[in-house]
């Protein structure tokens, strides 16, 4: 890693990376379980400084000192770093986190332009919670300070920084989701406050290529004032200049294949299969999603039904497991998909089911990593199919978790992961039900020999590229912002 190690890191996330909850009279701690936090947990407790996340547990007020902030990890002796919360009212979580991040940006973000809902109190909110988070970094930043923002929660948050000291913090800023084109972005309410709010960052990160352009060529239409350099991924402004570069998120790989390898796995599958009158013994294909519009599961399950329909010798000795958790559900858009997947499986079950199997086993209930890594092990193919989205961490983990024999992966060519790993998939356009249908059929009948050689080459790309990897090359490329903006 580079050498600002002795700079000051503050990370910006609307999610807190500790929980702390009321369990009886004692305080419990809810330590982070998504890769993204954890990677990012582990970093902070190398590099020390604080992380800024809205505080959400029922106890979270009763562990901060006078100015809202704690020590975490809470047992560790050394490697802690301070976390600060930044209390949101009910009111703001709604308008803000429900309603312009989740009912405009994302709808926005993933071309879904018809789920775009967008009031006047959505936006108020959005400006004043992305305001109080600048307050905060502003009181905590000083000389040595680089901020480090995490997604479209934030999308004004780098220039009220900026407005809001008279340090000169570098500031990066990883954009979680796709960026669309000037075509559709031309219809996002506020959308250029929104482009104003980032052109605040030195460093500007997207998962692919793709992205990075189209926020470029945005800028480059909606924007007058800056002046946009495609070729060198720079946009160059009066007072001052931002670096937009692509940085594939990763996996924790190692840990994900010694948790799905080995004895263990083998036995919380079994238990998972006796549970839900799975045959163990069977051919499976499994889906991991929260239940969200980008995911494609109404589309992947029309390809399941005609599958079953044209190829009847699968009745009875394939079943396909969809976990699917539940997600933004007081937004209408969110209500209605989980309605139409429930009602998908239901139709499927009916129309093909007998005594003894369900041709789709579906779980809304959140499963534990230890569950989740021994079903991807089992599963022997992997349904992958957004309509649209940033990266996907489920197809990392499927491949990271395929040591002992393989499986094979079906994947949307709409995820950014799509675009590192295409050569070695099962490639689908997710709408195209007799493709999507023809690509699980020719997964679930591929010979050990091609499986093995295609997931050998996905996971060395998976491995070379994980998690740790992902945060190492942002914190290399944010010390050489943070060094050309201090002329260091
Ligand atoms: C956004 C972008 C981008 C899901 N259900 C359970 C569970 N999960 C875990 C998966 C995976 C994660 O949630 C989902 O990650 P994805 O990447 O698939 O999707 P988003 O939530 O939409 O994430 C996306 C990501 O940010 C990171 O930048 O890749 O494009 O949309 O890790 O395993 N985990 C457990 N039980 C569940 O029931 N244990």
């Amino acid at each position: 890693m580079s050498e600002s190690t002795d700079s000051q890191y503050l990370v910006v996330s609307n999610r807190e990376p500790y929980r702390h909850d009321w369990e009886g009279d004692d305080i419990t701690v809810d330590r982070p379980n998504g890769g993204l936090t954890s990677g990012l947990d582990g970093a902070m407790r190398r590099l020390g400084g604080t992380w800024i996340a809205w505080g959400d547990g029922d106890a979270d007020r009763e562990v901060v000192d006078d100015e809202n902030r704690v020590q975490v990890p809470p047992d560790a002796d050394e490697d802690q770093y301070t976390l600060e919360r930044v209390w949101l009212s009910e009111e703001e979580q709604e308008n803000y986190y429900l309603g312009f991040s989740n009912r405009v940006l994302w709808p926005i973000c993933h071309a879904a332009l018809t789920k775009v809902e967008s009031e006047r109190r959505h936006w108020e909110a959005y400006r004043e919670v992305n305001r109080r988070f600048a307050d905060t970094v502003a009181e905590r930043v000083d000389e040595e300070s680089v901020v480090w923002l995490q997604d479209y929660h934030f999308g004004l948050a780098p220039s009220m920084i900026r407005e809001r000291t008279e340090h000169d913090p570098a500031i990066a800023h990883f954009w979680h989701i796709p960026w669309p084109g000037p075509d559709t972005f031309r219809a996002c309410p506020h959308g250029e406050e929104i482009l104003r709010g980032l052109l605040g960052n030195d460093l500007l990160g997207f998962h692919v290529d793709r992205y990075c352009e189209n926020f470029l060529r945005c800028v480059d239409e909606l924007i007058p004032m800056a002046t946009v350099d495609l070729d060198a991924g720079v946009v160059h402004q009066p007072d001052g200049r931002l670096t937009v570069r692509s940085f594939p998120l990763g996996v924790e790989a190692d840990r994900i294949q010694e948790q799905s390898t080995g004895a263990a796995s083998h036995a919380r599958f079994r238990e998972f299969a006796d549970e839900h009158g799975i045959d163990a013994d069977g051919m499976l294909a499994l889906g991991v999603d929260r239940l969200d519009y980008t995911k494609g599961i109404p589309e992947r399950l029309q390809a399941l039904e005609r599958l079953f329909e044209e190829q009847p010798d699968l009745r009875e000795s394939f079943t396909y497991v969809q976990i699917g958790s539940e997600s933004r559900s007081e937004i209408p858009a969110y209500e209605a998909v989980q309605a139409e997947v429930a009602e998908a499986v239901e139709r499927i079950n009916d129309r093909f089911g007998t005594d003894d199997w369900r041709p789709v086993v579906y779980e809304t209930g959140y499963v534990s990593n230890e569950t989740l890594y021994a079903l991807y092990r089992a599963a022997d193919a992997a349904l992958v199919s957004p309509i649209r989205d940033g990266m996907n961490l489920v197809a990392q983990e499927y491949v990271a978790a395929q040591a002992e024999d393989p499986g094979a992966l079906v994947l949307s060519e709409q995820a950014g992961i799509h675009d590192r790993v295409g050569d070695d998939v099962l490639s689908v356009t997710p709408q195209n039900t007799d493709e999507f249908a023809s690509a699980i059929r020719e997964a679930l009948a591929m010979s050990d020999k091609e499986r093995e050689r295609r997931m050998t080459s996905l996971r060395r790309e998976i491995q070379r590229n994980d998690l740790e990897s992902w945060t190492e090359t942002m914190l290399d490329e944010i010390a050489v912002v943070d060094a050309s903006r201090h002329g260091r």
